[in-house]
């Protein structure tokens, strides 16, 4: 049996639901030979990091799969990615909006997603849901969850990777793309059976 921990948000931002969050929960408890171990983070710098470290030297997964929202976005990207720095438009839910500051003073600019990326972006489409290869994670809290991630497990053998989803229908208000509930967990299965495959 092969071990996934896959994370989701809770809301931010003003919003009263998460996407990631929504379709995290609605996943399965196991898919073949994989469990599925879920967590939700709480948007707030320092602690979503801790959090998801935190469980997964409890868990030990071979994957960690952290799932966000990215409003505005038309479909669903999966993450290449992560860079060294925490700078906020917005507050997170702690009230912080830190400007400018790295994640790990001295660490590396960047580090590259350790998931199949393409892989899972390919299998999203095959799956009839819009997919596409994200080049930024942006600079908020999810950046600073796939930084840490991969700060810790770059060059081991736990994978680490991240999926931003765009809003849901019932969010999307003011004319923004959106895609239903049903459609962001057939990517994430999609995307979580070809990292098995790895
Ligand atoms: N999206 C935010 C943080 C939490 C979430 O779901 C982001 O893209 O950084």
């Amino acid at each position: 049996m092969k071990h996934l921990l896959i994370t989701g948000f809770d809301p931010f931002g003003g919003e009263s639901v998460n996407p990631s969050w929504e379709a995290v929960s609605a996943l399965p408890e196991t898919m073949g030979d994989i469990a599925i171990h879920k967590l939700q983070l709480p948007t707030v710098f320092g602690k979503a990091p801790a959090a998801v470290l935190e469980r997964v030297d409890a868990l030990q997964p071979d994957a960690v799969l952290s799932v966000g929202q990215a409003g505005g976005r038309t479909g669903v990207t999966v993450e290449y990615v992560a860079i060294n720095l925490r700078h906020a438009r917005i507050a997170d839910n702690a009230g912080k909006a830190p400007q400018d500051q790295p994640i790990v003073p001295g660490g590396p600019a960047a580090y590259f997603a350790t998931v199949p990326v393409r892989k899972m972006t390919a299998a999203a489409e095959a799956a009839g849901i819009p997919c596409a290869v994200s080049y930024t994670a942006g600079t908020f809290v999810c950046n600073e969850v796939l930084y840490s991630l991969l700060h810790r497990f770059t060059g081991g053998p736990t994978l680490a990777g991240f999926i931003h989803l765009p809003y849901l229908p019932e969010q999307a208000t003011g004319g923004q793309p959106s895609l239903p509930l049903c459609d962001m967990v057939k990517a994430l299965e999609a995307s979580i059976a070809a990292i098995s495959a790895e």
